[in-house]
């Protein structure tokens, strides 16, 4: 009994996080990645999590995507040596936290575009300060994603409560 209602609990506590595990953006939302958005203003409130992923859409020859770093970011200069994302819906895995920058590499889309933007990856463990909320109607209750001890600690706590 002790063992089913734990269970029970995990299951509960799992459906709960879930969803806020690993998130795909995409970027631009319904624009895609094209001349005339500010990427800025979409990146806004937004929290990235390593593990989550971005999706680049546009139309194959018309645009491509290239990860740079901060000078190139600046410069609107892409490195030689880096080849262009060039499928038209380019997925990308945030695999590591800091700063990632990404710039189209078409004629000077990146100065005129501004096709340019620049995120945030936060580590996905709450060893990292707290990020603020920014989702006030999300319904989790503010567990880290990735954070196995905060569920399985609700998820005792959830099993205490069934049994109590
Ligand atoms: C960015 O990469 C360029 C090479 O394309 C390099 O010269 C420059 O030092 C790099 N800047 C940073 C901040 O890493
Ligand atoms: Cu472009």
């Amino acid at each position: 009994m002790e063992l089913k209602a734990f269970l029970v609990a995990i299951a509960i506590a799992a459906t709960i996080v879930a969803p806020t595990m690993a998130k795909e953006f995409v970027v631009g939302d319904n624009n895609g990645w094209k001349l005339g958005i500010d990427y800025q203003k979409w990146a806004d409130g937004k929290e990235f999590y390593v593990g989550d992923t971005l999706v680049f859409n546009y139309k194959v020859g018309a645009h491509n995507v290239i990860k740079v770093n901060g000078t190139e970011f600046q410069k609107c200069s892409p490195p030689l040596t880096t080849p262009p994302l060039t499928s038209g819906h380019d997925v990308i895995t945030l695999a590591a936290p800091g700063k990632k920058w990404y710039i189209c590499g078409v004629g000077n889309h990146c100065e005129t575009g501004p096709m340019k933007l620049v995120i945030d990856v936060q580590a996905g463990s709450s060893d990292a300060p707290a990020p603020s909320p920014s989702n006030p109607g999300s319904g989790t209750i503010g567990i880290a994603p990735s954070n196995f001890f905060s569920w399985a600690i609700a998820a005792l706590a959830i099993s205490m409560m069934i049994m109590a």
